[in-house]
């Protein structure tokens, strides 16, 4: 460690994640059935640094485009990276890295193709208990993100998607399905992927496919109150059918600090702050916090709760935090007054003057990290797993077929080291999954270009390519890394 004693627990979970629709590839494979993912549109004449803000709505006509296979938008491009056809090989090198574990998650309609089905997909099943063995075989422990933007585009365009309070019992019918068959295989299971994308995304998110929604906040909300029972009954389901199995909520976090110390603008990033702890506050301490009528009062929203909802989300809370962190940003009460141009729509900042950007304008903020990991285990006082973490960034492959990523390197060693110092704080943290362990197709951007990886993927935007893996730099020094504990940090 060159900053410091090095406090990672003998027992720390170090590893990497993704994500099916943006891994697997097989779109048509197994029987599976369309995603809202696979059926995502990103318009790429937009400027890049807005590239991200379009992440949120589609229309009908665009869900349909994206099927017409004579359409540039045709789905297939969405064709991961291959996992599907070569997880064996995949999971053998991430065992060469010694992961000890590997966070994964589950495309629904590879078990349920439209998701109101009565019987789940016995190829979809044997194909994830097929991939949890290969990763067993290597004593590495599966952590499985159930839903990561990956319901069926039927419940969307049939049932209208979370707003329908009908889409709990079709979750639950998934996730009892998925808990019966991979029990005793698999210990920790994350209900749903970045809970709070709902507020940006509530097309991936939720299933609302409708540009100029009837009234957006309200469904939003009211379709992420059926996510929050969907999940506590998930969470009692897994205790029952899996006494010792560890149940964690997940969200996209991004570390909120003041402009200035003008009061307005401390007391805006306050509120900014909790329009996403609001979710992790509901998932893990299990019920609705005091704030939460002047937020709805401030949004024009009125959801409606069910008798024994409240009851519910008291009763199963779950057992651990987790989220994804890639950067920090400024929040001002008055942006107005300020040169600087406005951040990313997922933080809604400002850009800290103080913090360098990645090329796609994420600030990158590794001691933000640190700051993130005490604020959430003060609020939860739960364990904690760093879902994801990385650095997006366009890799070469030198004529020797060497790949030099010095940039990634310096990225993840100094976010690990802040995790380090977040130990040393007495954070519980038990986990660190590096976003996007092999390249995979962004999810923001349907891109390649935007890779992750300590596994190179030959293949281009438009998905052509060998799909060849080979070793960046990144590889042996995260391998290092977790031989040593992360001593060499
Ligand atoms: C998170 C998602 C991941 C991943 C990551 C990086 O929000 O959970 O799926 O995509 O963002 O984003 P991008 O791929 O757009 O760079």
């Amino acid at each position: 460690m060159t900053t410091s004693k090095n406090y990672f627990p003998k027992d720390f979970l170090w590893g990497g994640a993704t994500a099916a629709n943006q891994v697997e590839g097989g779109s048509n494979e197994g029987g599976k059935g369309l995603s809202l993912s696979d059926v995502y549109i990103f318009d790429s004449s937009m400027p890049k640094e807005r590239w991200t803000d379009q992440w949120h709505m589609m229309t009908h006509k665009q869900v349909e485009e994206a099927q017409d296979p004579n359409s540039p938008h045709y789905y297939p491009k969405r064709k991961g990276t291959g996992f599907y056809y070569h997880y064996k090989e995949d999971i053998k090198l991430f065992a060469e890295m010694g992961f000890k574990t590997y966070r994964m998650s589950i495309a629904w309609t590879r078990i349920f193709p439209k998701g109101d089905e009565a019987e789940p997909n016995e190829a979809g099943l044997a194909f994830y208990e097929a991939v949890i063995d290969e990763l067993l075989k290597y004593d590495i422990e599966p952590i499985i993100s159930l839903s990561h933007y990956e319901m069926p585009l039927h419940l969307a365009t049939e049932y209208g998607g979370w707003v329908n309070r009908k889409v709990i019992d079709f979750y639950l019918n998934f996730v009892t399905a998925m808990f019966e068959r991979l029990q005793g295989k698999v210990k920790y299971w994350i209900t749903f992927n970045e809970i709070n994308a709902v507020k940006h995304h509530p097309y991936t998110s939720l299933g609302i496919i409708e540009e100029g929604h009837p009234h957006i906040e309200q469904a939003k909300y009211q379709g992420a109150h059926h996510q929050f029972v969907a999940s506590a009954l998930a969470t009692k389901k897994a205790h029952e059918l899996m006494p010792d199995c560890k149940v964690g909520c997940m969200i996209s976090y991004q570390l909120l600090v003041p402009y200035s110390a003008h009061p307005d603008d401390i007391q805006k990033t306050v509120e900014a702050q909790r329009e996403s702890l609001f979710f992790t506050d509901v998932q893990a301490r299990g019920y609705y916090p005091a704030y939460t009528e002047r937020m709805f009062e401030n949004k024009n929203v009125k959801i409606k709760v069910e008798r024994g909802d409240i009851e519910i989300l008291r009763q199963y809370p779950v057992d651990f935090v987790s989220f994804s962190y890639y950067m920090s940003s400024a929040i001002s009460a008055h942006p107005e007054t300020l040169e600087s141009a406005v951040g990313n729509l997922i933080t809604g900042g400002i850009v800290n003057p103080h913090l360098e950007s990645s090329d796609w304008g994420w600030q990158i903020d590794p001691q933000g990290l640190r700051t993130a990991l005490n604020q959430l285990y003060d609020r939860y006082q739960k364990p904690i797993l760093v879902a994801e973490n990385g650095l997006g960034a366009v890799d070469v492959v030198e004529a020797d077929g060497s790949i030099h990523d010095p940039y990634r390197i310096d990225y993840l060693k100094r976010h690990l080291q802040q995790v380090n110092e977040a130990l040393h704080d007495g954070v519980d943290v038990f986990g660190y999954t590096a976003w996007g362990c092999i390249d995979i197709v962004s999810a923001s951007t349907s891109q390649m270009s935007k890779r992750y990886g300590f596994i190179y993927v030959d293949q281009d935007d438009e998905g052509n390519g060998t799909q060849k893996r080979s070793k960046k730099d990144s590889f042996d020094w995260y391998k290092e890394v977790i031989a040593t504990n992360g001593d060499t940090l």
